[in-house]
């Protein structure tokens, strides 16, 4: 017979990655989520987030490349706008954009954005402020989905998100100089 009342989902068995890697409670009509050591409950108790900080990883090619100065979430590492593609150690390759491994993690599967926990939209990821190391010795400047770097005169801002001062390619002889030099020998 069929209840007059909406039956139960059990979110538990039919998503069992739901609260990875915590432990899902099923409840009439709803579930929560209880997170293990360093995740923190989120998204109202429907997800755990990670919290653990380790290593952020510029590139990935088969292995994490360009270890970043900072540790990092996964979060933090993955999903802002041209930070990681690699986190942790053992090397753990980001998800990709647009995945839905990617919106898992993120919340959005657009790089640079995070959903924001109070309105359930995707909210800038303010990246300068997030990464602390981020364009050190320059200016950041946070963009909507993005950030940018400007380094000074002399630095050039390399893969790991760094200005770093340039060699000076040769010192340049003062012509000038030499030339009022010969002048007052003369
Ligand atoms: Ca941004």
């Amino acid at each position: 017979m069929l209840s007059f009342y909406t039956s139960d989902i059990d979110e538990c068995l039919n998503l069992p990655t739901i609260c990875s890697p915590g432990v899902c409670y099923n409840t009439i009509g709803n579930y929560t989520c209880v997170c293990p050591v360093d995740y923190m409950q989120v998204n109202g108790g429907k997800t755990c987030m990670d919290m653990r900080s380790s290593f952020c990883y510029k590139d990935f090619n088969g292995t994490c490349e360009n270890e970043l100065a900072v540790n990092l979430t996964k979060k933090q590492c993955c999903c802002g706008y041209g930070i990681g593609k690699g986190w942790n150690k053992p090397c753990e390759p980001c998800p990709a954009p647009g995945t839905d491994a990617f919106g898992e993690l993120c919340g959005s599967k657009v790089p640079g954005f995070e959903i924001d926990i109070k309105t359930g939209r995707p909210v800038d990821i303010d990246e300068c402020n997030a990464i602390p190391t981020i364009c050190t010795n320059g200016l950041c400047i946070n963009q909507i989905g993005s950030f940018r770097c400007e380094c000074p005169i002399g630095f050039s801002y390399n893969n790991l998100l760094i200005c770093e001062g340039e060699f000076l390619h040769e010192i340049q002889t003062p012509f000038s100089c030499l030339f009022i030099f010969f002048l007052a020998l003369s």
